[in-house]
């Protein structure tokens, strides 16, 4: 299937899985329903100071209880694809053991609702909301985690392996590892670099642990990891900020990138880390075969390019959104793509996030005016069309978020949906960019 040409109407290649993106803890609530046990995002939230206001995952949009409303949402947009996440303490509370069949019956329920609407699911195993229990143990500082990962998404293979087509194993482990351990601006909310990279390595472990248990279960469907890939550019032309910038993308990118694509973490990481890092003494024989075990699809999110000064520190270049670190730049798209294309082959591309917080409010007449969300998604989709045309395989891309929901550390206040939710009453308001999305949907194109 080829794209349409520049200057006519953008038409996506047929069959093109327009769709929308979600996460277990952000929308389900019913935090203590059906046998579900804690996680750390459960902890965290409610640990005071941790999110603005105190806000907590605990009702959300209480999707959990409004999952066949939202369904039928997702079917009057037209979507061709759903990405949401499962919540690991609902199949076990405690992290191991026996699965909680009501765990199971939810996203039973949930896929098959899919189904019956022509929507393809897609599934993220681990979206941050580790089991209580597990952190308790140590959580991803602690190597036997990436085990009862594997043995988590063994459970779920068994469960939907014959009815969920593509596979996710872990969202973002870069985020676990900065905002989790680096930052502490989320769970665990660790403030401890020797331990962020050790983590980095157990999640790339976990996840490569996982692909083996779907290959040995002779699982008929497709996986892969989902990373959030960030374009470095040198903030200005000295030589000291290209060698920064080198190692920053070192950092953000190919340590990802490079383990499950190449076999091998970047050299520059690993010299800048040291030999006597927790990180580099962690990696045994044999780790980097399991991380590279072949994947069938890259799953991509993009929000923000980075700009690296020669003191290896970050500038603001662009108009940034309602969430600061994000630099409206629909160029990094496009440039993203073609490279991930260019330095790791022609695996296929599913972009899995990619979004735009805006303020928006429920007007008397009962509209949400959300325009500055259409223009982003109309420059974005722009910038993944001209990937394509230059020989990107992307197979879909899905818009963050299908709903309004629980924006981490940000809490409420963030909206970053297609569809509004009022809070106080859940209901659900399709945003103008929802209506246009749906044109787009219809039209495979702009
Ligand atoms: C995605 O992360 C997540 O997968 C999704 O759950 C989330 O709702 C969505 O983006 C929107 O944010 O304040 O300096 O600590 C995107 C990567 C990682 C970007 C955390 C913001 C916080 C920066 N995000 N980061 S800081």
């Amino acid at each position: 299937a080829t794209a349409g040409s520049a200057r006519g109407p953008l038409r996506f290649p047929s069959g093109f899985g327009w769709g929308a993106a979600t996460s277990a803890y952000q929308i389900e609530g019913a935090a203590k329903e059906d046998g579900r046990g804690e996680s750390i995002w459960d902890t965290f939230s409610h640990t005071p100071g941790r999110t603005r206001n105190g806000d907590t995952g605990d009702v959300a949009a209480d999707h959990y209880h409004r999952y066949a409303e939202d369904l039928d949402l997702m079917r009057d947009l037209g979507l061709r694809s759903y990405r949401f996440s499962v919540s690991w303490p609902r199949i076990q509370a405690d992290g191991s053991g026996r699965p909680n069949q009501r765990g199971l019956d939810f996203y039973r329920r949930l896929v098959d609702g899919l189904h019956e609407r022509g929507i393809a699911p897609m599934l993220t195993l681990f979206h941050w909301d580790l089991p209580q229990a597990l952190q308790d143990a140590g959580g991803w500082e602690n190597r036997d985690t990436a085990e009862r990962f594997a043995e988590y998404a063994d459970v779920m293979f068994h469960a939907l392996g014959d009815r969920v087509p593509v596979w996710l194993t872990i969202n973002e482990p870069k985020t676990v590892v900065q905002n989790g351990y680096l930052w502490g601006h989320h769970a665990p909310g660790r403030q401890d670099p020797d331990a962020a990279y050790l983590v980095a390595h157990h999640l790339q472990l976990a996840h490569g642990l996982a692909v083996r248990a779907l290959r040995a279960r002779g699982v008929d469907a497709r996986i892969g990891p989902a990373l959030n890939l960030h374009p470095c550019y040198p903030a200005d032309d000295t030589a000291e900020a290209a060698t920064a910038t080198r190692l920053h993308d070192g950092y953000e990118n190919r340590l990802y990138l490079d383990s499950i694509l190449k076999g091998a973490y970047p050299a520059d990481v690993l010299a800048d880390l040291g030999p006597d890092s927790r990180m580099v003494r962690a990696v045994r024989d044999g780790d980097l075969a399991v991380i590279a075990s072949p994947v069938d699809l890259l799953a991509v999110q993009y929000y923000t390019p980075l700009y690296v000064t020669g003191q290896g520190g970050t500038v603001t270049r662009w108009p940034t959104s309602e969430a600061e670190w994000q630099q409206i730049y629909p160029e990094g798209m496009y440039d993203i793509l073609t490279r991930v294309t260019r330095d790791y082959g022609r695996i296929p591309i599913t972009i899995t996030e990619n979004g735009l917080p805006c303020p928006d409010r429920l007007d008397a007449d009962g509209t949400v005016d959300d325009a500055g969300r259409i223009d982003f998604l109309r420059d974005h989709f722009a910038a993944a069309h001209r990937a394509i045309r230059d020989g990107v395989p992307l197979e879909s891309y899905h818009v963050w978020s299908l709903l309004d929901n629980f924006e981490w550390a940000e809490g409420y206040e963030q909206r970053w949906g297609l569809v509004y939710v009022d809070y106080p009453t859940q209901r659900r308001v399709l945003k103008r960019s929802a209506h246009w999305y749906r044109t787009v949907i219809r039209d495979n194109g702009l």
